[in-house]
Formats: C-alpha cells, sequence, structure tokens
C-alpha cells in the first residue's frame, strides 16, 4: 500500500510543502499530520503569499484563515485569526480539543493563546509593507487574478511571478486514509472581517474518506456559492475521474459567472481514494505539485477552461 502515498497542493510554494508531508508520509505516518506538517512550510515562509509575512486587509492588518479534515470527517477551522503564526495548527487544535469546528477572531486567537501558541508582532513583512502603501495611494478593492504576468507580482520560487494567498494540500497515507488542509491571508486589502473559501469546510476543503478529497482556490467568494470542493467530492462519488470532476465544478462557476468569469481566477485540485489525482483552473496561470514515491518534486501547469 505505501507506494500508494502521495500528497498533492496548490501553486509553486507546494513543491516545499510536499517535501515536508513527504518525510511523513514515506515512513507510513498518517495523512492528517502531512498536511499540517506540509503547509506549516508555506506558513513559515515570510517571503511569500500565506501567513504572517502576507499581504494585509484593507485596514493593514494580516487576518489568517486556516482548515483541517481528517477522514473520519473531523474537521476544524480558524479564520480572522491575528497574529499567530501557524492557522492551520489552531484549526487542527480546535478539531481534536474542541466540541466545535470553527472558530474566529478574537476567539480564536484566545483559544490559540490557551494552547500556548506565541502571540506574534503586529507588523508587516517589509513586502506587505511595500505592497501595502502602494495600495493605499488608490485604495481600490480589486480582486487581482491569479495568473501568469497578472499586474500584482510575486515572485515564487520556481515559477516566476506569481500572485495568490493560500495553499491547499491533500494526502493519501499508506494506509489509504485522506486528509486535507488549507491555509490563507485571503485576498490581500479584503474588507476586515471578509472571509472567503478557504476555512469552510465544504468550500475550501473537502474530505470523503470513501470517495476521496478537494481543495481550492482563488476567488473565494464563487468558491463559496457553489460548496466548490463538496461539489468535486460529489462529482467524484458519481464516477468522475478527479480532473474531470475539478473540470466540471470550474465549468459551473463559468456558467454562474457569465461574461464575469474572465475577471477571476479559480483552481481545483482532488485525490480519489484510489490515489488518482486532478486538477483543473478557470484561467491559465495556476500550478500545482504532486509528490508521490515514483518522483517527489513534480510542478504542473494546470490545464484550463477559458
Ligand atoms: C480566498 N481562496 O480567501 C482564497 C484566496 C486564494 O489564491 O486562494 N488565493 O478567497
Amino acid at each position: 500500500v505505501r507506494g500508494k502515498a502521495l500528497v498533492i497542493s496548490t501553486w509553486d510554494e507546494g513543491l516545499a510543502a510536499n517535501q515536508d508531508a513527504w518525510e511523513i508520509l514515506k515512513k507510513g505516518g498518517p495523512a492528517l499530520d502531512a498536511v499540517e506538517a506540509g503547509v506549516r512550510i508555506t506558513e513559515d515562509s515570510q517571503n511569500c503569499c500565506v501567513g504572517l509575512g502576507a499581504n494585509p486587509d484593507r485596514d493593514g492588518i494580516v487576518t489568517l484563515d486556516a482548515c483541517i479534515m481528517d477522514h473520519q470527517f473531523n474537521c476544524g477551522s480558524v479564520a480572522a485569526l491575528e497574529r499567530i503564526k501557524h492557522p492551520i495548527s489552531v484549526a487542527r487544535r480546535v478539531m481534536e480539543k474542541t466540541p466545535h469546528v470553527m472558530l474566529v477572531g478574537e476567539g480564536a486567537q484566545q483559544f490559540a493563546v490557551a494552547q500556548g501558541f506565541p502571540l506574534e508582532p503586529q507588523v508587516l513583512s517589509p513586502e506587505a509593507e511595500k505592497n501595502y502603501r502602494e495600495w493605499l495611494k488608490t485604495s481600490e478593492y480589486k480582486s487581482v487574478i491569479n495568473i501568469e504576468n497578472s499586474g500584482n507580482k510575486r515572485v515564487g520560487p520556481v515559477g516566476g511571478p506569481q500572485n495568490h494567498d493560500t495553499i491547499a494540500m491533500l494526502a493519501l497515507d499508506a494506509l489509504g486514509n485522506l486528509s486535507g488542509s488549507c491555509t490563507t491571508s485571503g485576498m490581500g486589502f479584503k474588507m476586515r472581517g471578509r472571509l472567503g473559501d478557504s476555512p469552510i469546510i465544504g468550500a475550501g476543503l473537502f474530505v470523503d474518506n470513501e470517495v476521496g478529497a478537494a481543495a481550492a482556490t482563488g476567488q473565494g467568494e464563487d468558491v463559496i456559492r457553489m460548496a466548490g470542493s463538496h461539489t468535486v467530492v460529489e462529482l467524484m462519488r458519481q464516477g468522475l475521474a478527479p480532473k474531470a470532476a475539478c473540470r466540471a465544478a470550474v465549468e459551473r462557476i463559468a456558467k454562474i459567472k457569465g461574461a464575469a468569469a474572465k475577471d477571476i481566477q479559480v483552481g481545483f485540485i482532488a485525490v480519489n481514494n484510489q490515489g488518482q489525482i486532478g486538477a483543473f483552473a478557470l484561467q491559465k496561470g495556476f500550478s500545482y505539485a504532486v509528490c508521490n514515491a515514483q518522483n517527489q518534486r513534480q510542478l504542473l501547469k494546470c490545464e484550463y477552461l477559458l
């Protein structure tokens, strides 16, 4: 069974994150530990799109969202969390130590501190500070789609300019169990209090061990309105392969949005309980990283609709 273990995650940053997840999976460790450890790498990287180094909301404050789900429908989530470095680990504690699924804002922070997570200083990373000052010149909220060479450049470690704010990761372990994680700073310069899809079970992430797992990235509002990741898993339940399921979900978003679809980006990744993987995006520029026993550093350009 061990040959089947794999991890798949979003964007170029997924490559580095997969390595830490794989260290656990290759020893036969649980998918849940893998998806937590993997995305912590991205949360740590100051020069990136996730975690405390990321772009703030329009009031200049970094607010983080994350969720995690295991093979038994256990799930935990935090949203609008401030000054905590590893929201994914707080989400896991919500899952394991509370009777709840989601904690938000001040309550989430209180819980994190009570669980021993350090309260970090409220400062922007140099890059985010620069981006925020630039943004303040117009103070105009526009969702910038995550396409190659989009105006708002962020240089990823591998694939050149990228603009996005999220990592989602799905893993299958040696026992055949699936888990998933998702962590984000949300859309840069969002309204204070805005939540996207990423911390919402069924939208940003969904795992049903009998079928498969899926996760989303991109314009969260449009993922929420069609229950994105849950939809992908249900399509797999009906017999679609992971890529076909991701494509059908993207087509649904395109239909809902009509002409406005060209102004947004959404990408899905999926894995079924047989270890088949797939991904599909609305627009060009979405990448995803895959790691398994055969190939440990694979970065793939995703197929797209428009
Ligand atoms: C959100 N889905 O907050 C996230 C953002 C994202 O790449 O995935 N950006 O809507």
